[in-house]
């Protein structure tokens, strides 16, 4: 079908497809750097991640330098319509000294902004609160020793530095995301103890201002992870207070949560508390498995919300999976891929017409339209946007994914 067909189709519907491309160029989606080496990091100091995070899999071309990770970014960043930003962990420091997390600073990572300059992308930070000696309890911020507190403390306050001055010489705010993978494996008798010792490191922790022009920070809440099955110290109901106590960006990580919950529900629920919310997209399978993003029911009811509730301009959409069985650089493109996806299908929906029914109470009208509407060309439209913005679709795509795949399988 036609571009012109397509729009024409669309139009019937009072759909202005020219709109929805034009709006989808307009969103970055922070690509995670995690995907690229399974979550390794270039610390000389720990290996495994740890925290209950693990990536499984051992597909070869694993990036094992920051070049290689930048190489394989760059590759990715082609394949993916628009411009993008970087999602960096502290684990992912590029220099030849060894500090200790609590000993970070930026020229550690002065590297990545020369390169995200280069590029012309923005960047987005995370303090690495796991896969350290100091965390092999799964306690940090929460750990009822003051000395392993103040360590992370430490770690946490550089981080802020750190994003702050990227988001300087960016000249876009850098979101500095906490995620502590803090709890218990069996039932605890004192959670009050352990929260409020979190509290008080968070606190500690943001005690020193930054410019919201350079940098924002988040908090990210979990269910449960491996090892830490009976109470998680930073639970939603914590860190939804903590957020709107102290306004901070509140994480929604869609693995995060009982299987029966959704993200999508919870946007317009929260966006009432919170002027700003980030967004970890992944796909749990049976658990927070982070397997990468399908163009699924999950993705599409959430990528709806934010159109529908008008969220798009205050949410901030990172990703968060890492698959260490398939190609890491198609993993990316595929999985950042499938979120635009589902944006520009919210963007092409017919909301006005689908509010005044809801308004009327005429359901069967409103399942009617949004199934008939599933029938529309949206893989055309999709297409133009892709070919205006020079990225390959279908075939040219998945050769050039493989020939990339092939280039770097010999890095052992
Ligand atoms: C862990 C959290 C967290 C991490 C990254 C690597 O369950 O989702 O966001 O995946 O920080
Ligand atoms: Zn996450």
């Amino acid at each position: 079908m036609s571009y012109e067909s397509a729009k024409a189709a669309f139009a019937d519907w009072d759909v202005d497809t020219e709109a929805a491309i034009s709006r989808l160029k307009t969103v970055p989606i922070s690509v995670h750097c995690w995907q690229g080496d399974d979550v390794t990091g270039f610390e000389r100091r720990s290996g495994t991640s740890g925290g209950g995070i693990q990536a499984t899999g051992n597909h070869p071309g694993r990036a094992r330098t920051p070049d290689e990770l930048r190489a394989d970014l760059e590759f990715a960043y082609s394949m993916i319509p628009g411009r993008h930003r970087l999602n960096l962990h502290a684990i992912y420091m590029d220099t030849d000294e060894s500090p200790d997390r609590d000993q970070i600073e930026y020229k550690h990572f002065a590297p990545w902004v020369d390169w995200a300059k280069e590029q012309g992308i923005g960047l987005d930070f995370n303090p690495t609160f796991f896969g350290h000696a100091k965390a092999d309890d799964n306690l940090t911020l929460s750990h009822p020793d003051a000395g392993i507190r103040d360590f992370w403390i430490e770690h946490g306050k550089r981080t802020r530095e750190i994003a702050a001055r990227f988001g300087a010489e960016l000249g876009s705010p850098c979101i500095n995301n906490i995620w502590v993978p803090d709890g218990y494996k069996d039932i605890p008798v004192d959670r009050m103890a352990a929260r409020k010792r979190l509290e008080a490191s968070l606190d500690a922790m943001l005690s020193v201002p930054h410019d919201a022009g350079q940098m924002r920070d988040a908090v990210e809440s979990k269910l449960f992870g491996i090892g830490v099955e009976a109470c998680t110290i930073g639970s939603h109901e914590f860190y939804l207070g903590y957020a709107i106590r102290e306004s901070t960006l509140l994480c929604l990580d869609m693995g995060h949560f009982h299987p029966t919950e959704s993200i999508s529900d919870k946007l317009s629920a929260v966006a009432l508390s919170l002027p700003q919310i980030l967004l970890h997209v992944s796909r749990p399978m049976r658990w927070d498995s982070d397997h990468v993003i399908l163009l699924n029911d999950d993705i599409l009811a959430m990528a709806r919300e934010l159109v529908s509730a008008d969220l798009l301009d205050r949410t901030s959409i990172g990703l968060d999976f890492f698959d260490a069985t398939i190609s890491r650089t198609a993993a990316w493109v595929i999985g950042t891929r499938n979120m635009q996806k589902a944006l520009l299908r919210a963007l092409l929906m017919p909301w006005d017409r689908l509010r005044s029914i809801e308004e009327k109470l005429d359901f069967t009208t409103r399942l009617t339209l949004t199934e008939e509407f599933n029938d529309l060309p949206f893989g055309t439209i999709w297409e133009e946007f892709c070919k205006r913005m020079d990225t390959p679709t279908g075939l040219a795509l998945i050769s050039a994914l493989t020939r990339y795949d092939e280039s770097v399988a010999a890095r052992g």
